[in-house]
């Protein structure tokens, strides 16, 4: 078997067959009536296996002053004193909705009008109908950036409809104008012949679903029900999953493809269509599983709109093309019709797993909406979020499915970057593992899991272990490219590990304490050459005709932090320039007598809006456009 088991077999685990054996009986006996199985193996181990080690990482209760402490990496836990500002509620509703579509099988639909349309109509006769949404055929070629409609079939009060394709739009109209619109979303069930060629001992289901800037010191504070649910139902919580690039698109495309921004380059630069088969949900779809991907708040230039965009569906269900009937902002939120977009995806990734739960599959849902943007509030779909969970709680689905609840990175810009603790805040993306109930009572791989909630933990590391859960039972080593030497979760995680042994860029790396800088001549020199820096960037910017970027000074030190890495010191400091206001952040590296910038300093600013006159977007956040002529 693949995974590992045959680990240093020290003299302590022989000695622990028996303690093992006597764990399965307690936990088989006692499984899902008392704890979920982990509590019985904390005990058990405690109380005979005295590996003081394992007994500090499973009786972790959150009040430490670390995330994790291993020789290779210490992380302070930040959350204690980081406070959380989340924007004011000012709207939060997308409206009523009045006309309401079930799934009544897996082929018919039933279209039930509420009698609150009398509100819309306002008494007056309205008649209904519905139309079917697909991909545009642009040159008889299927495009999903575009849609088209079916003509519009009329419908009244319980009328049943075939579900012959999944989006499908309605509106109602009075003889002066339309006065209700509503968009809906449905898994239609594909059938595929039975092809079992892999040998699988058993499959196993894989569920992502992603919530942009979200660490999990962010969920702990502002999404509080989520955050008990889990711990209630026992998720595994792993405190130190470290970002590896800057925003999304760089991390997501991490854990999909294993590879780093510079290979996602090297493949994806032509079209994301050209390296669909990199992707984590093409293994699994060519080893017979059914796929599905999607995300809301289609506007923003981050996750998948990158090089273009997906022309073709890159799983066998994808949810673009019904956001495209239409996103508005409103408010804190973003709606699709009546519905927030977020609850749109949350349905449709029920109604998936729902679909599917007795064949296999893979699902990555990405939701953008209620995090993504200084003005998104987490705390407005916490209730839902927990309600979903709870949900997939009692679908039956969760002996055999893997389900993640991660993120790409925390908080990177706003007011909330200026105390230090934020540091941490942006590298440490939240990761939340459900492990199938049939994978807890394998001990070998459970222990790991568990013990690995307190190691060093990448999203390479997570591309690995995904794909080890498609091929546990089949005997093919896969690994990252970004970092040949990762390896999945399940198996063994080093104490030692260190951020560069998981391909962590220092600039990135949260394995450290940071202090307060009190030298003061350092500090200057570091901050000479992080400005230097910055007007080398400046220098380069090439912005439109008659326009040029203004010569910046620094206005202000807001932070002046220190670690010590091997002989040398690197200075974390926050400040902002003017004109403009614009802050950063650098990591810059003292050694000998040189202070050397690590990678690209970055803003730590909102959006800068003063900078759009330049040629290239990711030059933004370093010019304040002025006229030149
Ligand atoms: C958390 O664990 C520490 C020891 O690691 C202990 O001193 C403290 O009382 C515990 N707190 C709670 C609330 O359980
Ligand atoms: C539609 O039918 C349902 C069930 O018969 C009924 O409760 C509802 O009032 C009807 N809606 C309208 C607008 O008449
Ligand atoms: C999950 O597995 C347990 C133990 O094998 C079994 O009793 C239970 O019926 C399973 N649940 C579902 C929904 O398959
Ligand atoms: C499983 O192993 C077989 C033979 O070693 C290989 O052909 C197949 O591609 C593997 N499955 C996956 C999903 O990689
Ligand atoms: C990406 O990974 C390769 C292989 O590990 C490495 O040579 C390269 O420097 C990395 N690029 C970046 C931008 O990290
Ligand atoms: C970790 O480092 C310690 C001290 O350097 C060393 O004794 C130990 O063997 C290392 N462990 C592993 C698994 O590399
Ligand atoms: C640190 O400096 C010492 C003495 O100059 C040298 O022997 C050692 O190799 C250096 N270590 C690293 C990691 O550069
Ligand atoms: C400092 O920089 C110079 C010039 O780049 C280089 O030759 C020297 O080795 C550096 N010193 C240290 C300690 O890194
Ligand atoms: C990466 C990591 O820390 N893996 C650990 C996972 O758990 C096993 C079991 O304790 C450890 O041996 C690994 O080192």
């Amino acid at each position: 078997m693949r995974f590992r088991s045959q680990i240093a077999m020290n003299v302590r685990r022989i000695s622990c067959v028996f303690v093992i054996t006597s764990w399965i009986t307690f936990s088989l006996y006692y499984y899902d009536t008392i704890y979920g199985a982990i509590k019985p193996t904390i005990e058990i181990l405690i109380s005979a296996n005295k590996d003081l080690t394992f007994e500090e990482i499973l009786t972790y209760n959150g009040t430490e002053d670390d995330l994790i402490k291993t020789p290779g990496c210490y992380i302070p836990n930040y959350g204690i004193t980081l406070k959380f500002r989340e924007a004011k509620i000012i709207k939060h509703f997308c409206g009523t909705r009045a006309v309401f579509i079930e799934k009544i099988s897996e082929e018919y639909l039933l279209i039930n009008i509420d009698d609150t349309i009398n509100e819309y109509s306002k008494g007056n006769d309205y008649n209904c109908c519905y139309q079917f949404v697909t991909p545009a055929l642009v040159e008889g070629i299927t495009d999903h950036r575009k849609i088209r409609y079916s003509p519009c079939a009329p419908f009244e009060n319980q009328t049943k409809i075939e579900l012959l394709e999944e989006i499908i739009v309605v509106k109602c109209t009075t003889k002066l104008k339309v006065v209700y619109e509503d968009a809906y979303i449905f898994v239609k069930k594909l059938k595929r012949e039975e092809y079992d060629d892999l040998n699988h001992e058993k499959p196993w289901n894989v569920l992502i679903l992603g919530m942009d800037t979200m660490s999990r010191a962010r969920l702990i504070s502002s999404m509080p029900k989520t955050a008990q649910l889990l711990r209630n139902h026992h998720w595994l919580d792993f405190r130190a999953y470290q970002k590896v690039g800057y925003n999304t698109f760089p991390n997501v495309m991490a854990l999909l493809t294993g590879r780093n921004q510079s290979q996602v380059h090297t493949e994806c630069h032509k079209s994301l269509d050209q390296c669909n088969d990199i992707m984590l949900w093409s293994y699994f779809k060519k080893a017979g599983y059914y796929t599905a991907s999607g995300e809301d708040f289609l506007r923003l230039p981050d996750t998948f709109t990158r090089y273009d965009g997906f022309k073709n569906a890159p799983t066998d269900h994808y949810m673009r093309p019904f956001f495209l009937t239409g996103e508005n902002s409103i408010g804190n939120l973003v709606c699709t019709k009546k519905r927030p977009s977020a609850h749109h995806l949350l349905d449709y990734a029920l109604d998936f797993t729902n679909t599917y739960k007795n064949d296999k599959f893979f699902g990555m849902f990405w939701f953008n909406s209620f995090s993504h943007n200084l003005n998104n509030v987490p705390e407005l779909i916490d209730s839902d979020l927990a309600k979903f969970f709870e949900t997939i709680h009692t679908n039956g689905i969760l002996n055999k499915t893997f389900i993640l609840f991660l993120s790409d990175h925390g908080l990177r810009y706003g007011e909330m970057r200026v105390p230090y603790e934020s540091y941490y805040e942006e590298r440490l993306p939240m990761l939340y593992l459900w492990v199938p109930n049939n994978l807890r009572r394998r001990y070998e791989m459970f222990k790991n899991l568990l013990v690995n909630q307190s190691r060093l933990v990448t999203p390479y590391d997570m591309y690995v272990t995904l794909l080890n859960i498609l091929e546990i039972g089949n005997n093919t080593e896969k690994t990252s490219n970004a970092c040949p030497n990762c390896v999945s979760i399940i198996n063994e995680l080093s104490r030692n590990r260190t951020c560069s042994d998981a391909h962590v860029h220092e600039k990135w790396c949260s394995c450290h304490p940071l202090t307060k800088a009190t030298n003061d001549a350092a500090i200057k020199n570091a901050l000479d050459a992080a400005i230097d820096d910055i007007y080398d960037i400046v220098k380069n910017i090439k912005t439109k005709n008659c326009m040029q970027c203004a010569d910046l000074k620094l206005k202000d030190v807001l932070r002046a932090h220190s670690y010590k890495a091997s002989n040398a010191t690197i200075f974390v400091l926050a400040f902002q320039m003017t004109p403009g206001d614009v802050s950063y952040e650098a990591s810059v590296e003292h050694r000998g007598d040189n202070f050397t910038v690590l990678d690209t300093t970055q803003t730590i600013s909102v959006y800068n809006t003063r900078g759009n006159c330049v040629l290239n977007p990711v030059h933004r956040a370093y010019c304040i456009c002025v006229k030149r002529c």
